[in-house]
């Protein structure tokens, strides 16, 4: 069913870095996902196969994309506010993330084996492609929440992750260059965003904007509430905006990556790669960093994102 094809080029082997590496095209019929080797050889048939349960959470989401923000709104809306638990255990583990044992080449986690065993209802996170979700996904239908995000926005925060997570220690172009190619990983991204968008109203489905979410939070947050089936006072959910604001997540060692983040700094210094700036996870937050942060030629490069004619075939509009 999966074929398994080497990248051709260098560029390729130009954003392969310490941490992620090996990368392969995973093909499947018209479909492809640019993903370590180790992905294939340790979660792909696992993933497929997994059991999966009406009452599961799956937040599916390109990466960069406000997936941490809004995994943190679905766990709290689903756990009756328990701010509490929210603030003594990390999202990681309340949340955890599927794949993530096959990005960090130099670190084995068994992050399957984490999900499977979290105890119900289960709140997964992936950033997998709609064709390399579990099968039973389908059949079963637990609640999917899907975010977008502009590809701009998406390709500045993912090149400061890149460098800081994986340890890139390339240019801008280069990662961009990777980026509209679909030579980096987790890409294509439209092809991610639009298999979501196409099943937008099946009744198990959210779909939510990242730009949605940063200009009526308490809007999407009301919207993910009813999806959930939950109901909160006003006073509550004004309470929860707070708590989901960009000053609070920034600040809050639960979410903001900050033990991961020093971890991976040490495998960089170990690994002798050059120093670079300070980061935090919960980094900008804002709608169009990429006009401050790249240059006309440079935003230009992506902009065959926007004009894919396959979004408009499907009625899709990425928000700025
Ligand atoms: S990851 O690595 O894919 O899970 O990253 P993800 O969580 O999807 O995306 C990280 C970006 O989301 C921003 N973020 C927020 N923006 C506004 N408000 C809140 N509360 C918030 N929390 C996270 C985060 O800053 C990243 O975007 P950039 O543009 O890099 O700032």
């Amino acid at each position: 069913m999966f074929t398994v094809d080497k990248i051709e080029g260098d560029l390729i082997k130009k954003v392969d870095t310490v941490i992620t590496n090996d990368y392969v095209k995973v093909c499947a019929r018209d479909k492809f996902c640019i993903l370590p080797q180790k992905f294939v050889d340790k979660f792909l048939t696992r993933i497929k196969q997994m059991e999966v349960y009406e009452d599961d959470i799956w937040i599916v989401t390109f990466i960069k994309c406000g997936t941490t923000w809004t995994q943190e709104m679905l766990w709290m809306l689903n756990n009756n506010l328990d701010f509490e638990t929210a603030l003594s255990k990390t999202l990681a583990e309340r949340f955890p993330f599927i794949e993530i044992g096959a990005l960090m080449a130099p670190v084995d986690v068994d992050s399957f084996e984490m999900c499977s065993k979290t105890p119900r209802p289960r709140h997964i996170k992936t950033h997998l492609p709609m064709f390399l979700l579990p099968d039973k996904i389908w059949s079963v239908k637990p609640k999917i929440v899907y975010v977008a995000r502009n590809p701009k926005d998406v390709a500045v925060s993912y090149f400061h992750h890149y460098r800081h997570m994986h340890g890139y220690r390339g240019t801008m172009e280069t990662f961009l260059n990777a980026f509209a190619s679909n030579q980096i990983l987790y890409a294509p991204y439209n092809d991610h965003v639009v298999d979501f968008w196409k099943i937008r109203n099946e009744p198990n489905v959210l779909f939510l904007f990242y730009e949605d979410m940063k200009r009526n939070l308490k809007l999407e947050v009301l919207k993910a509430m009813k999806f959930l089936n939950k109901n909160y006072s006003e006073d509550e959910i004004n309470k929860l905006c707070q708590h989901l604001s960009f000053e609070s997540m920034k600040n809050n060692p639960s979410v903001n990556f900050e033990d991961l983040l020093s971890m991976l700094r040490e495998l960089h210094k170990t690994n002798g790669l050059p120093h670079i700036d300070a980061f935090n996870f919960i980094r900008k937050g804002q709608i169009g960093s990429h006009k401050e942060e790249l240059t006309e030629n440079e935003s230009k490069m992506l902009n065959a994102f926007v004009d894919d004619p396959q979004l408009k075939e499907c009625g899709f509009e990425y928000k700025f």
